[in-house]
């Protein structure tokens, strides 16, 4: 793939100049080619896209185009005029211009314009107006420099093709438009070597076949690249994807001009998933995701301590409600159900279990203790004293029900644990989100069946 990249293209806060800075090395370092700016929180990228950037932002641009460059990474700048964009407006499109300007003349090397997520009374949702403007865009860009790269994604931005085609579904009832008259006004009007953006069949996407890039991409009659939803948690604020990239088949892979992951907003944290996709990346067929995964939380552990620490952290958090619903805090599942498969609880797999809710309840000190990546352990730490919170309360209904403990000790504690925010050893795909979602949908609460059989049993033996 010609692209191997992240978008930073998440609703939320935008990362500091820092993060993005210790991002580029990392991207370089892991085979990454590209990074794509467009932080939809950032006002001059999308809503007050019009304003320039005043000085300091260029510099801190300038920054980022030269370290880019050292790391081997395209730095693409991305603005999202859309909103507010008026075809009628002659000045629109010199502002539009001006801001390209000044970017490019920091150093950037790539532009994309973005149309996602547009309202209502756009003007830029009239096909013709955002081919057009799209083309127009695209000369400016080959004018000021050739070599720059320029891409650009639409209202329509996900679906296989024969939703695409039916003009059907969610984006026409939305749109009130088919996507065919936006591929139409593209291919009529934007050179077909000019790159789509595209979600994938959908906004998040379980699984990404060969044969559905082939297809689109032949109704988009252009090369697709892949903004991929994952590892973004900006609809799933509660929860952290640190799991193996996944769902892509390595066909898609061959058949793609290129992916840019869509990042969460904690910056370090990605970097766990980043790696493993970066595995997949160079060779798809050979591609094995617990070693990516293993070697993903190697890279940033620095020593064995720190390693065992967070491959037991990563281990709760390795699920995604789209792509992996269930794959997601195996250990626990695996003691609670061996614990109380039969009439008793199994005294082997007590202890088992104990041990693992001790290790567990344990773990954010040791990762305290032994990880060097302070960033890290800042961003992971609401998770970290979550999870142990809820395992030192699995362990006193463990304790009650051996009665070395009060029951109600146990379900003070438990109510204290529970709670939605800092999703840990569960992933959940919330209703709302149903339409945006491709297969998937497996959602798991592994503390929450623990505590159910703990309180059955409790009931059982209290006769309450
Ligand atoms: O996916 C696209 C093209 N646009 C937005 C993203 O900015 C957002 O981060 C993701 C995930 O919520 N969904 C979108 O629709």
């Amino acid at each position: 793939m010609a692209v191997r990249g992240v978008i930073e293209g998440f609703y939320g806060k935008p990362f500091s100049h820092l993060e993005r800075i210790d991002l580029l090395r990392f991207l370089g370092r892991q085979g990454y080619n590209c990074y794509v700016y467009a932080p939809k929180d950032d006002p001059r990228h999308r809503e007050t896209w019009r304003e320039p950037y005043p000085g300091d932002e260029l510099v801190r641009f300038r920054e980022l185009a030269l370290e880019a460059e050292r790391s081997g990474v395209r730095f693409v700048y991305a603005i999202a005029p859309g909103l507010t964009y008026d075809a009628a407006e002659p000045a629109d499109f010199e502002f539009l211009g001006a801001k390209v300007r000044a970017v490019l003349a920091c150093g950037a090397r790539g532009i994309a314009l973005l149309f996602d997520d547009l309202k209502g009374d756009s003007t830029t949702l009239d096909p013709g107006v955002q081919a057009a403007l799209v083309r127009r865009t695209h000369d400016l860009v080959q004018e000021i420099d050739p070599a720059v790269t320029f891409w650009f994604v639409g209202n329509f931005y996900c679906g296989d093709a024969a939703e695409l085609q039916g003009g059907e579904g969610f984006w026409q009832a939305l749109y009130g438009r088919s996507a065919l008259e936006y591929l139409d006004a593209y291919a009529q009007h934007v050179p077909a070597s000019v790159p789509m953006m595209w979600t994938g069949p959908a906004v998040f996407s379980a699984m990404l076949a060969e044969r559905d890039v082939t297809a689109v991409r032949a109704l988009a009659r252009r090369p697709l690249i892949l903004w991929d939803n994952f590892p973004v948690n900006d609809v799933l604020r509660d929860q952290l994807f640190l799991g193996p990239y996944a769902g892509r088949e390595p066909g898609a892979v061959r058949e793609l001009h290129g992916v840019v992951l869509n990042l969460m907003s904690q910056a370090a944290a990605n970097r766990i998933s980043l790696a493993t996709a970066a595995e997949f990346f160079v060779d798809p067929e050979r591609y094995d995701p617990a070693g990516a995964l293993a070697r993903g939380i190697a890279a940033v552990s620095h020593s064995p301590e720190a390693e065992r620490a967070l491959a037991t952290f990563v281990a709760q958090h390795r699920g995604h409600p789209v792509l992996a619903g269930t794959d997601t805090a195996h250990e626990l599942a695996g003691w609670t159900a061996a614990t109380f498969a039969g009439r008793e609880p199994d005294g082997a797999a007590l202890e088992s279990l104990r041990a693992h809710l001790e290790e567990l309840r344990d773990n954010g000190e040791r990762l305290a203790s032994s990880l060097a990546h302070t960033p890290l352990l800042a961003e992971i730490a609401p998770w970290s004293r979550r999870l142990g919170q809820l395992s030192h309360a699995a362990l006193a209904g463990l304790d009650a029900l051996a009665g070395r403990g009060s029951a109600g000790d146990y379900v003070a504690l438990r109510e204290e644990s529970r709670g939605r925010d800092h999703l840990v050893a569960a992933t959940r795909l919330p209703q709302a989100l149903q339409p945006f979602v491709s297969g998937g949908g497996e959602t798991v609460d592994r503390f929450a069946d623990l505590f159910a059989a703990i309180d059955a049993r409790l009931d059982a033996t209290t006769g309450r």
